[in-house]
C-alpha cells in the first residue's frame, strides 16, 4: 500500500491529436471523428488537468500513428518509475518506440514488458494493487510479465478479467476515491471490485465507466447525465468533458493522459 492516495497526480504526459486520429481503431463503425472535435475534446481536457493541479508535458502529434493520442495504452507510469508496454494491436505496438525517450528522460527507472502484450487502458491502480484485466489487447503472459515487473516498482498486483466485447478493463470502470470504485454492472456482477464500495454505472451510460478521478475532480463524459448527477449527488466535484468525437474510436478520459506523483515537484 501507497502513503499517498492514488488519485493524487501532480505531473501528466499527453500528446496532441494528429490529423490522421480520424481514422483511429474502432470496434464498430458509429461514424469517424472530425480532427477539429478530437482536438476540442483534448484542448478542454488539458485545460481540465491543469486546473485539477498537475503539470503536463504535451508531446507532438504522431501522423503515422492514429491512436497515439491515447498515451495511456503503450506505457504505465508511477513514482517509482516508469514501464514501457507491449500494445495488443498490431498498429499501436511502435508507439511504444515513439514515447519510450520522453520516460527515459523523466523516469530514474524504467523498465521495458519483456514478453506477451498488455495495454495501460487494461491497468487499474488502487492504492493496494494494480489490477490488470485480461482483454483482446492484454494477454495472460502479458499480464504475467507486468507482474514481474511491478513487482520491481515494490507495487503488489492482480490479474482479473474483462468482459468479453469489452475493449479494455478500465472501459468498464475507475477510481472514484481509495475506498470507491465506478464500474458497469456488467463488470461489477464478476465480483472483482468485492473489497471496495461500487457504484454502478445507470444501464444505457456504460461508456460514461471511464471516468478520471485527478485529485480533487472526477472527470466524467458530458454526455452521461445520470452518471454526472449519480455522483455529484454521492458528494463528488464533478467536471464534465465532453467525448463524443473520441467515443467513435473507443476512447474516454483515462486513455488521454500518463499520470503520476513525481516527488521531485512541489505540488
Ligand atoms: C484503440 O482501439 O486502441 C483506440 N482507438 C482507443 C484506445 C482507448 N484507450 C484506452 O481506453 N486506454
Amino acid at each position: 500500500m501507497t502513503s499517498r492516495p492514488a488519485y493524487h497526480f501532480n505531473s501528466i504526459i499527453v500528446r496532441e491529436p494528429s490529423r490522421s486520429v480520424v481514422d483511429g481503431l474502432r470496434a464498430e463503425d458509429r461514424g469517424s471523428p472530425t480532427y477539429e472535435g478530437v482536438k476540442a475534446e483534448h484542448d478542454a481536457y488539458l485545460t481540465a488537468m491543469r486546473e485539477a493541479g498537475v503539470k503536463a508535458t504535451v508531446l507532438p502529434p504522431l501522423e503515422g500513428f492514429p491512436d497515439s493520442i491515447f498515451v495511456e495504452d503503450p506505457a504505465l507510469v508511477f513514482t517509482e518509475g516508469a514501464i514501457v508496454l507491449r500494445p495488443g494491436a498490431a498498429t499501436r505496438v511502435q508507439e511504444t518506440e515513439e514515447i519510450a525517450p520522453t520516460l527515459r528522460e523523466m523516469f530514474e527507472t524504467v523498465i521495458d514488458l519483456p514478453a506477451g502484450y498488455a495495454d495501460g487502458g487494461d491497468v487499474l491502480t488502487t492504492r493496494e494493487s494494480v489490477m490488470i484485466g485480461l482483454s483482446a489487447r492484454t494477454d495472460r503472459a502479458g499480464a504475467e510479465a507486468l507482474r514481474a515487473c511491478l513487482d520491481k516498482l515494490g507495487r503488489k498486483s492482480h490479474v482479473v478479467a474483462t468482459p468479453e466485447g469489452v475493449l479494455h478493463f478500465k472501459t468498464d470502470c475507475s477510481l472514484l476515491d481509495d475506498e470507491t470504485i465506478l464500474s458497469t454492472n456488467r463488470l461489477a456482477r464478476f465480483g472483482v471490485f468485492k473489497t471496495f464500495r461500487q457504484m454502478i454505472i445507470p444501464e444505457g451510460e456504460e461508456p460514461a465507466a471511464n471516468a478520471l478521478r485527478v485529485n480533487d475532480v472526477v472527470m466524467v463524459g458530458a454526455d452521461f447525465p445520470r452518471t454526472i448527477e449519480m455522483l455529484d449527488k454521492a458528494g463528488y466535484n464533478v467536471v464534465p468533458l465532453k467525448t463524443t468525437e473520441i467515443g467513435k474510436i473507443d476512447a474516454g478520459l483515462s486513455c488521454m493522459s500518463l499520470r503520476w506523483f513525481d516527488c521531485g515537484q512541489a505540488g
